[in-house]
């Protein structure tokens, strides 16, 4: 059996390089073996002081390299498809940040070249089900602790978007976490996505409707709204309320030292994901190497890639009509029941 999962990294951006530095300081049975990045300059620069990683350009260089035995997808979510077919062909355990792949048709391809398999092999990248306060309201609501979970209101404002963030990409790269947080929370499809769009920021760039209301059904009738605020300036904020037959939950707010002194009062918001995620992280991908090594995965699966891709599609689509577009899913697999 492996003892150390030797990892290619694939993409070594700002989320790539975090987890370089995650795995190469904190997590137990994992080691860097291969950076690859089109800017082989990054993934030079990725790998400086780890010993024995490789900086390559070329993913299918680092997935024939025999010294590699797991990957870490992190590029844009556009390139994940070919990744993860030639990862899924060489049968190794692999951990895909969001989203799985950027529509449904793609990600089913996905789902269904892992039944082929037969086994589980991708883990997705959705942190927040590691998150201490996220899994303390996932136990709420599991155990019944408050009677019946009724409606979930969830705030995502981000302080300021990266150049190129589309309106569609207030769905696909942030909502998309909210999705899979709700089909958490209540583990329950979701049936239904409608987008409001009201009054709008002065501080969104062109083409971008900021804020936006994303209005959600699951299957059961639980209703969610999601306030997606990705110009919000302020800071950083993800936080979730949630409705009982027998109380109220919150998570998410600002944390840490709450001082007062002279004669004023006050803490530090959150400046960024990292910071806000930063622990989670490192408990998914422990919880995702831990896994590898028993031959498992660890977290969120392919299933949970592709329906949230269906959810996101549906939520674009309402974006342009205003209607409530209903989630299209197809059958789901033995595999992940
Ligand atoms: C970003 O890609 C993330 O994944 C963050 O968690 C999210 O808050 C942000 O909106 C996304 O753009």
């Amino acid at each position: 059996m492996t003892k150390t999962l030797r990892i290619a990294v694939i993409g070594a951006g700002r989320m790539g390089a975090d987890h370089i530095q995650r795995l190469n300081t904190r997590i137990h049975g994992a080691e860097v073996a291969a950076v690859v990045d089109v800017d082989l300059a990054r993934a030079q620069a990725a790998i400086e002081g780890i010993p024995g990683a490789v900086a390559l350009a070329d993913a299918d260089e680092a997935l024939s390299n025999g010294d590699v035995n797991a990957v870490l997808i992190a590029t844009p979510g556009f390139l994940h498809e070919d990744i993860l077919l030639k990862a899924i062909a060489k049968d190794i355990p692999i951990l895909c940040e969001k989203p799985l792949t950027p529509d449904a048709e793609t990600s089913w391809k996905i789902v269904e070249a892992e039944q082929k398999l037969g086994h589980k092999r991708i883990q997705v990248g959705f942190m927040r089900r590691f998150d201490a306060e996220y899994a303390a309201l996932g136990k709420i609501i599991r155990n019944s602790e408050l009677g019946e979970l009724l409606m979930l209101h969830h705030q995502h404002r981000n302080p300021t978007t990266p150049a190129g963030f589309t309106n569609e990409m207030l769905i696909n790269d942030s909502v998309v976490h909210e999705f899979d947080a709700i089909r958490y929370f209540t583990g329950e499809e979701i049936t239904s996505v409608q987008v409001r769009l009201g009054k709008a920021t002065r501080n969104a760039p062109a083409g971008q409707h900021d804020p936006q209301h994303v209005l959600i059904e699951t299957e059961s009738g639980v209703l969610a709204d999601v306030e997606i605020y990705v110009n919000a300036k302020f800071g950083y904020e993800v936080a979730t309320q949630a409705s009982f037959e027998d109380g109220i939950v919150s998570i998410g707010g600002d944390q840490g030292p709450y001082t007062r002194s002279n004669g004023r009062w006050g803490g530090t918001i959150t400046p960024g994901f990292e910071e806000r995620f930063g622990a989670a992280y490192d408990v998914e991908i422990q919880s995702w190497v831990d896994a590898a090594l028993r031959g498992e995965i660890g977290g969120p699966t392919a299933w949970d890639g592709y329906a949230t891709a269906a959810c996101c599609e549906a939520g674009v689509e309402a974006q342009k009509n205003g209607e409530k577009v209903a989630v299209k899913l197809n059958a789901k697999p033995d595999l992940y029941r």
